[in-house]
C-alpha cells in the first residue's frame, strides 16, 4: 500500500540531513496570536497592510505605536503551541536545521528553536529612529511612541515593514538554507508577502522535496510536493511521532 501523504512527509523528514523550515503566521494562530489576513487580523479598523509601513509612520507614529503596544500585550499572554514545540523538536534530529519565520512574535524562540531567522524582525526589539540603538524592550507600559533609553529620540518597533528591505544577512542565510536544503517544510503562510514566499520556490528548483501544512491552498500549492491541509498545532506533532 502506498504512503499516505502525512507518511511521505515524515519519510522524507526523518532520511534528510539538510531541512529548512519556513513558517507564517499560521502557525502561531493556535497559541491565541491573531493572522494577518484571516478572521480578526483588522485592528480598530485598520489593515495591517496599511499600518507596517513607514509612511504609516511617519504620518502618526503614536498610531502605528499604539497598534504594536496592542500586539505586544496580546502576545505576551500566548504561550508557543504544539506546533512550535514540534518543529524545535525536529531541530535536534536533523544534522542541518534552518527555520526561517515571518512571525514576528517571537514564539519560536520561546518553544525551544535555537536560532530562528526572524526575516521580518522581532516585535519585542525596538531600533532607534535617531542615534540607532537597537536593543529588546520588554516594558509593559511603553508610552506611544516610546523614547529611546540612549538619547531620547523616537523609537521604532525592529520590524521589517511593507516596502522596506530584509535583512541582507538574514535574507542570505534563509536563501542559502532553501538552495541547499534536502527538504523544505512551509508551515502556516499564505504565500503572498515576498521575497520570503519565494523560498518555496527557491527551494523546489533546487531539487528539494517541498511539503506545505496550511489551513488552506496557497499560489505555493501546485508547486508543492505534499500539501497537508489542516492546523499546524495538530500535523506537525503528527509528522514528528512518524519519524
Ligand atoms: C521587500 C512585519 C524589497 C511587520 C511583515 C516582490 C518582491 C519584493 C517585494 C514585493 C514583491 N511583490 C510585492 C512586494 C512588496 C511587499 C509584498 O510582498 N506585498 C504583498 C502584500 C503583495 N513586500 C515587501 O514590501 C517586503 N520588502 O521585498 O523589500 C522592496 C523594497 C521596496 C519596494 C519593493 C520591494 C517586506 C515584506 C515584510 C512585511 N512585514 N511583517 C509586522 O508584522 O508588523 S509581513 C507580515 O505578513 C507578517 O510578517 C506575516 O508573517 C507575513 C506573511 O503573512 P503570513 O505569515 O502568511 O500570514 P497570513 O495571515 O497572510 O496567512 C496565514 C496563513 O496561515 C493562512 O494561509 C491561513 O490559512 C493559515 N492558517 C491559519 N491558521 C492556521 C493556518 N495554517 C495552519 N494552522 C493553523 N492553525
Ligand atoms: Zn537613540
Amino acid at each position: 500500500m502506498s504512503p499516505t501523504p502525512l507518511q511521505q512527509a515524515a519519510q522524507r523528514l526523518a532520511s534528510a540531513n539538510r531541512v529548512a523550515v519556513l513558517t507564517g503566521a499560521g502557525v502561531s494562530a493556535e497559541s491565541g496570536v491573531p493572522t494577518f489576513r484571516g478572521p480578526g487580523g483588522l485592528w480598530e479598523n485598520h489593515r495591517p497592510e496599511e499600518l507596517a509601513t513607514p509612511g504609516a509612520f511617519q504620518k502618526d507614529p503614536a498610531l502605528v505605536w499604539r497598534w504594536y503596544l496592542w500586539r505586544r500585550g496580546l502576545i505576551a499572554q500566548c504561550q508557543p503551541n504544539p506546533g512550535h514545540l514540534a518543529l524545535a523538536d525536529l531541530e535536534k534530529r536533523v544534522g542541518e536545521f534552518s527555520l526561517i519565520t515571518q512571525n514576528v512574535d517571537g514564539l519560536h524562540r520561546l518553544a525551544g528553536s535555537s536560532d530562528p531567522l526572524e526575516i521580518h524582525g522581532n516585535l519585542w526589539w525596538v531600533r532607534c529612529t535617531s542615534c540607532g540603538a537597537l536593543y529588546e524592550e520588554r516594558g509593559p507600559d511603553l508610552p506611544a511612541p516610546p523614547p529611546c533609553k540612549e538619547c531620547g529620540a523616537m523609537l521604532r518597533p525592529h520590524v521589517v515593514w511593507f516596502g522596506e528591505s530584509l535583512d541582507p544577512e538574514l535574507l542570505d542565510q534563509a536563501w542559502r538554507a532553501a538552495a541547499t536544503c534536502e527538504v523544505m517544510l512551509v508551515a502556516g503562510t499564505s504565500a503572498v508577502v515576498q521575497p520570503a514566499a519565494g523560498l518555496a520556490s527557491v527551494a523546489k528548483q533546487a531539487g528539494a522535496f517541498v511539503i506545505e501544512v496550511n489551513l488552506e491552498p496557497t499560489p505555493n500549492s501546485a508547486e508543492v510536493d505534499v500539501s497537508l491541509m489542516g492546523k499546524a498545532g495538530e500535523i506537525l506533532p503528527e509528522i514528528m511521532a512518524l519519524l
